[in-house]
């Protein structure tokens, strides 16, 4: 699944496909990279983002996905019912929902549905997050709502962890280490944690020792910045399709779609021969 953020303030690539031309050109190198899907927001979901108003947010994913329709499966990235429901009259299939709640237009409409687990909301969900056990409550969170879903007549559920959405890092990474227990659970999963800011943090030490004045200026508790987080993002994707993850939610296509072919189409078939 790659990235399209149609948004001025995006993490790591806000302003960059605001423009309908500059976004449709983006889409269309992801899809020849090798994207089965393009996941379309109009709103960041970033640690203190600024609210948009859903009027705003479908002016801009709406013609994205009424220009790509056809193209490629498009999944809206939307907290929103007003937006969802505009993105898939325009042609998208998935509503890719942080909220967990949107099941009901899935349902009416016979889209798909990511369930995705966040606590609070963006404005404050890093402030102090904290959980007795977080992979209990998240994997209890994301089945409950995928079977409320199911049940209530949506034919195609996803299920997201939401590396990043009211986790610390050390959440993030019992998550990502216990990524075999979400696929237990029969549902497909989807992981985003391309360029997130664990990443940044975990990669900030060794890059200010390797370069002397690294990129994210030799400062150790500075976070590497979002463009330099790619083998990071790498690393943790190719970790979480060898637990069995179906979906990488991916900024950098290309280098995702070699370690997919890797991992999925030798290693893979390779372990199922033996
Ligand atoms: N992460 C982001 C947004 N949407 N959807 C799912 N299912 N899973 C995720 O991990 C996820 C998501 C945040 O990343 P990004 O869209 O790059 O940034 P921003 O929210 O700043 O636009």
């Amino acid at each position: 699944m790659g990235v399209l953020n149609v948004t001025p303030d995006s993490f790591s690539d806000g302003g960059r496909y605001l423009a309908l031309d500059a976004a449709l050109e983006r889409a269309r190198a992801m899809i020849v990279e090798g994207a089965d899907v393009i996941d379309v927001g109009g709103e960041s979901t970033r640690p203190g983002a600024d609210h948009v108003a859903p009027d705003v947010e479908a002016a801009r994913v709406v013609p994205v996905i009424e220009a790509l329709a056809g193209e490629v499966r498009l999944s809206v990235d939307t907290r929103h019912e007003s937006v969802a429901r505009a993105a898939l009259a325009a042609g998208a299939t998935i509503v890719n929902d942080v909220t967990a709640t949107l099941w009901p237009v899935a349902a009416e409409t016979g889209a798909g549905w990511v369930a995705m687990h966040m606590a609070g909301v963006p404005a404050t969900m890093q402030d102090a997050p904290s959980y007795r056990d977080v992979v209990a409550e998240v994997l209890e969170f994301l089945v409950a709502r995928a079977e409320a879903a199911t049940a209530g007549g949506v034919a195609e559920v996803w299920i997201d962890p939401g590396f990043g959405f009211g986790k610390s890092l050390a959440h993030n990474l019992e998550l990502l280490a216990q990524l075999d227990r979400f696929v237990a659970t029969g549902w497909p999963v989807v992981v985003g944690t391309s360029r997130k800011a664990s990443l940044g943090i975990l990669t900030a030490a060794s890059d200010a020792r390797v370069n002397g004045a690294g990129t994210n200026g030799a400062d150790p508790q500075r976070a590497t910045p979002p463009d330099d987080r790619l083998e990071a993002s790498v690393a943790t994707a190719t970790w979480a399709m060898a637990c069995g993850v179906d979906m990488v939610r991916v900024h950098d296509v290309r280098a995702h779609v070699h370690a997919a072919q890797v991992v999925g189409g030798h290693i893979g078939d390779a372990a199922e021969a033996a």
